[in-house]
């Protein structure tokens, strides 16, 4: 058991995501949603739903394609492992060829259920936040284009800036294209040994790419799982349609240090300085592209260049101006 994990953790890195099953690795029954959603009633058994959430038969629909909506998609019991993975099948979609927004976002947070500015949940979270930005509020601030994924670990302390799409207090992120209709489409997120791994299929292949590894990143058990999402001015339909949390391998040195585990304040040491919000040059000078030193030097010497000229129009004119003088 404790080896098929071993085997699974390394294969799985490119693998197809089918492998789980195959390996005899079931989701964790209250942490995962699945069709059919309803028990019996209206309710979904272990999951709560706020705003304008809608649950159908096929999907749950976070949001529709409509201005100012916002909806969630919360797990009623909390994580008592330290180490999980997700699996999230996901669809976002719309009329919009261009524009479109605002995303969706996946928590392990403190506080669920709780409406906000953060694609729909609560800024100052206490815990993880993966967010599947669609719509690129300032292209200046970053050097990447949308769709883009992030990840921020927040202590409660810090605010996710809305208007500069989280670059200031993101750990790491990739571009996915995520918004497709044509297939379907998928997110892991992993929690193992204190790294935090995303991973996505997102083009029909079924098989994971990598978006992210980051080391040293520390969460605490007891949170809840949750995905939450937002329209503006802009909308997309925000679909789940399923959900699978697994439970990984809890290494042996933890198992009699569960409650130790309780206590972690969220904190990653990726992202241990929150960068200053008002330099933006400085902010992005660590990870400055080849691009943006080739733009800078070009800038430089045309700078230079019209320097060189207008200093010698200039000593031209005192020349003439000189030699008029003279005679
Ligand atoms: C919370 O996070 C902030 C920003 O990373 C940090 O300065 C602060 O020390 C943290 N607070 C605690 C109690 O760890
Ligand atoms: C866990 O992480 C530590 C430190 O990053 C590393 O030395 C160790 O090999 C990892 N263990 C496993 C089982 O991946
Ligand atoms: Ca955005």
């Amino acid at each position: 058991m404790i080896c098929a994990i071993c085997l699974l953790l390394i294969k799985s890195v490119h693998g197809t995501h089918t492998e789980y099953e195959d390996l005899g690795f079931y989701p964790q029954k209250e942490h995962s949603l699945m069709r059919p959603y309803q028990g019996t009633g209206m309710t979904i058994p272990n999951w709560d739903i706020i705003g304008h959430t809608i649950v159908s038969s096929n999907f749950i629909r976070i949001t529709p394609d409509q201005q100012s909506r916002h909806g969630g998609l919360w797990n009623k019991v909390p994580i008592t492992f330290p180490y999980w993975e997700v699996h999230l099948e996901f669809k976002i979609t719309g009329h919009g060829k261009d524009l479109f927004g605002d995303g969706m976002a996946f928590w392990y947070v403190k506080h669920p259920m709780q409406p906000g500015n953060v694609f729909g949940s609560a800024d100052f979270f206490w815990g993880l936040g993966i967010f599947l930005d669609t719509y690129a509020n300032q292209n200046g601030a970053h050097a990447h284009t949308h769709p883009y994924i992030s990840a921020m670990v927040n202590n409660a302390t810090m605010a996710y800036d809305h208007d500069r799409d989280g670059t200031h207090t993101e750990l790491a992120g990739c571009e996915a294209k995520l918004r497709t209709a044509e297939h379907d489409t998928y997110i892991a997120i992993r929690y193992y040994n204190d790294t935090l791994t995303v991973m996505t299929d997102v083009d029909g292949s079924g098989e994971w790419t990598d978006c992210f590894i980051s080391n040293g990143v520390y969460l605490p058990t007891g949170l809840y799982l949750g995905i939450t999402a937002a329209t503006g001015d802009l909308s997309d339909n925000h679909d789940i349609i399923s959900i699978k949390t697994y439970r990984l391998e809890t290494p042996i040195h933890l198992m009699d240090k569960l409650d130790q585990r309780a206590m972690i304040i969220p904190h990653a040491l990726g992202s241990a300085h929150p960068r200053d919000h008002i330099d933006d040059d400085h902010s992005a000078s660590g990870r400055m592209s080849w691009l943006r030193f080739f733009f800078y030097l070009f800038l430089t010497i045309i700078v230079l260049v019209i320097a060189g000229v207008i200093g010698l129009l200039i000593y031209q004119k005192r020349q003439e101006v000189s030699r008029k003088r003279f005679y």
